[in-house]
């Protein structure tokens, strides 16, 4: 067996998307030359009119990130009681309802997409259900006909958290227009990055002045505060990175996508390494890149691989373990039987994916996988 190096530089799972150094600092002469450096500025204002169009979505809120967002989202449309979720996701998206007394019920996934299954959303449902909150795991779409479905006959709300899912199209559509409110994280680790960030996308117009008050300490002008909002607002300089990175945005996706193909092809023929291929019928932004490992085929479990990967300095990550399920203030809540969620999350694996990345270093990375 052919010995392999470790690699000098540590490869992590992502690296941010980084705009030209000349171009942010004629931003910030921008900003300081305007001495308006929040509370929706012209670079806020000029970051909304862009991502509605690269989003294709009618109306868009910025948060200052994809949490406080969420939790907002909640508060807007006056959630209650119990909220439908799915037990295979970020900390965040359940820890956004436990901030709002909103009590999660857990669904199990499916195994092909990692979604929530809507079958099981529909036997969840009691009369104290008042929204269903999926997630579109790692930019791949839930079945949102169903849930639309289910969502119109009992009444119940939708909010997608859509973290992952930055320009994703589905049906040639937004994917940021299912659903009542969709949520979009602008996170660092996120393919298009604010540095901290977020955003909310709805139909309802109402919902553009409401969430405008709640991220706004709910001042409707200098006299009449009529809502008991929170400072969830992004900065000047948030908005800023947002425009110069957008400018960026599509030629990422495409070199994300080119080293996604090198990874599928160097590992095509790797006993117990599995991978998701492209969803139907949607536009993909190339966000993440799991595998499953089977440990009886691939003779070596999840957590083995992690650490041989870890060895030769290739920091991949366990999304999403541990379940929501296992946290230790979560453990009472009311889950119904969750094969799939428990399988997953122990043989998941995302490796590293960004545009940095090199297709060598791509091909080095399976080759550690192949030499364990
Ligand atoms: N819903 C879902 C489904 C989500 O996945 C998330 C966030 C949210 C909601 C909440 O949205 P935000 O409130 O965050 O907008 C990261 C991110 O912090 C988190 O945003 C993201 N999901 C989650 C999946 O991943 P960690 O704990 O893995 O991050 P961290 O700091 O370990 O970073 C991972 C690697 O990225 C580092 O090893 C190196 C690299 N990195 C990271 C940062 C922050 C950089 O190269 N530069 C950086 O600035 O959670």
């Amino acid at each position: 067996m052919r010995e392999i190096q470790p690699f000098k530089e540590p490869i992590y799972i992502t690296r941010p998307l980084l705009p030209p150094i000349r171009l942010v600092n004629k931003k910030i002469k921008e900003i300081w030359k305007s001495k308006w450096l929040t509370n929706m500025g012209s670079q806020h204002q000029s970051l909304e009119s862009e991502l509605m169009k690269y989003l294709s979505v009618p109306f868009i809120t910025l948060f200052c990130n994809g949490t406080l967002a969420l939790q907002l989202a909640f508060q807007a449309l006056e959630l209650k009681g119990e909220v439908i979720t799915t037990p295979f996701t970020f900390a965040a998206t359940v820890n956004a309802l436990y901030q709002n007394n909103l009590k999660p019920i857990y669904c199990d996934i499916n195994p092909e997409d990692f979604n929530i299954n809507p079958e099981i959303i529909e036997e969840s449902i009691t009369s104290k259900t008042s929204a269903i909150l999926p997630v579109h795991v790692f930019g791949n779409p839930c079945s949102v006909e169903k849930i639309a479905k289910i969502a119109e006959d009992n009444d119940l709300k939708v909010i997608y958290d859509a973290a992952h899912c930055f320009g994703v199209k589905y049906k040639n559509r937004g994917i940021g227009t299912f659903g009542d409110i969709s949520m979009f994280s602008f996170h660092a680790t996120k393919i298009f990055h604010t540095m901290e960030g977020g955003a909310l996308t709805y139909y309802n117009e109402d919902l553009n002045e409401q969430l405008d008050l709640l991220k706004n300490f709910g001042i409707k002008n200098e006299t009449e505060i009529v809502v008991p909002g929170t400072n969830a607002k992004m900065n000047e300089l948030q908005a800023a990175i947002g425009l110069l990175n957008l400018k960026l945005i599509n030629k990422e996706i495409l070199k994300r996508k080119k080293l996604i193909s090198v990874y599928k092809e160097n590992l095509k023929d790797m006993e117990g390494i599995e991978y998701l291929d492209d969803a139907k019928d949607t536009e993909h932004n190339y966000q993440y890149f799991p595998i499953i490992i089977n440990q009886d085929k691939y003779k070596c479990d999840r957590d083995q691989t992690y650490n041989h990967l870890m060895k030769y300095n290739v920091y991949s990550r366990k999304y999403f373990y541990p379940l929501c399920t296992d946290y230790k203030f979560s453990k009472h809540e009311t889950s119904y039987d969750i094969p799939n969620a428990e399988r997953i999350s122990k043989q998941i694996l995302c490796l590293p994916l960004y545009g940095e990345l090199t297709q060598n270093e791509v091909e080095k990375i399976c080759e550690i996988l192949k030499n364990k």
